[in-house]
């Protein structure tokens, strides 16, 4: 076979990469140019194969450092309403990096089966509020299954949370789970590899979860990614809603009609940006 092809990277595996063509798969190796110019594939990458090489990689309309997939359309944050505990903080911190990213976002809210979920209803409405579609596992699966459509997913959330559950519940994939520690309250991590896997026409990939993550955007970026704030008018243009005079997030935050755990972690998010940038 010498002519050139075009397909997707579904698998990557200690520097082979799986394509899928048309009607086949096949195993590449990026050509040794890719390394010199220290560009790795990832999965998700549309790219131009010859003689079971890698020649090109077409370029990305988004990527996660972290795991490593490109061109993600829709990503599915996963919270547990339980066992971690409800985790506000990197639910809106996910948020904020997938709005930077420009994916399509879908929050799932795990565990209904073991606590009451009546008391959390406030909380996941605000959300649905906001316009994210909002589900509960596991008696969602189904309706989540078909927000996969044709779209390339991601799951992403902290470890414990239930990602791979969720993924085995769409088709018989076999992915690893783990029993949570229940001293800590929280998971172990058991998801290593990056794989796109089908359901129905589309993918998902399984990631492994996480308890930290860097915000890598400046404070602006950072508070138009709280829809919310981005549809306020502020007396002063580029507010960033911390000590402006005429701020209208701030006293629609004391009036209730933004709620305070949003704010007060965007609060937090813009001192990590804050501590993290060099001081000259
Ligand atoms: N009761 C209940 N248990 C669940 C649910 N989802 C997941 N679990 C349990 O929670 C534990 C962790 O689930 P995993 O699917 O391994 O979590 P994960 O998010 O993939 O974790 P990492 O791979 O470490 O990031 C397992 O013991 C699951 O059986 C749920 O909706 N209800
Ligand atoms: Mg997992
Ligand atoms: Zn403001």
């Amino acid at each position: 076979m010498n002519n050139k092809q075009q397909g997707r990277i579904i698998k990557s595996m200690s520097g082979e990469y799986t394509i899928k063509l048309d009607k086949e798969q096949i195993i590449c190796k990026p050509l040794g140019i890719f390394r010199h110019k220290k560009i790795t594939p990832k999965v998700g990458d549309i790219v131009i194969i010859e003689d079971k090489s890698i020649i090109s990689i077409n370029k990305r309309k988004n990527e996660l450092i972290r795991p490593p997939v490109a061109n993600i359309d829709k990503v599915f944050i996963v919270t547990s309403l339980i066992q971690p505990d409800l985790n506000l903080n990197l639910l809106d911190k996910l948020i904020c990096e997938m709005e930077y990213l420009d994916v399509n976002i879908v929050l799932i809210f795990s565990k209904e089966d073991l606590i009451d979920k009546s008391s959390f209803l406030d909380v996941t409405s605000y959300y649905e509020n906001l316009g994210y579609p909002v589900y509960f596992t596991p008696h969602d699966v189904m309706e989540i299954k078909n927000e996969i459509n044709n779209n390339i997913c991601v799951v992403a959330g902290q470890s414990g949370v239930g990602k791979s559950t969720l993924i085995n519940l769409f088709d018989q994939f076999f992915l690893k789970t783990d029993e949570i520690s229940k001293s800590l309250g929280r998971g172990k991590h058991t998801t290593r590899h990056v794989e796109l896997l089908p359901v129905g026409n589309g993918w998902i990939a399984d990631t492994p979860g996480f308890g930290t993550l860097d915000l890598d955007m400046d404070i602006v970026t950072l508070s138009h990614s709280f829809r919310e704030f981005f549809q306020r008018k502020c007396k002063f243009h580029g507010c960033t809603h911390i000590n402006e005079p005429g701020c209208q997030v701030k006293e629609d935050v004391l009036n209730g009609k933004i709620r305070k755990s949003r704010y007060d972690n965007y609060l937090s998010f813009v001192q990590e940006i804050k501590n993290k940038k060099p001081k000259y």
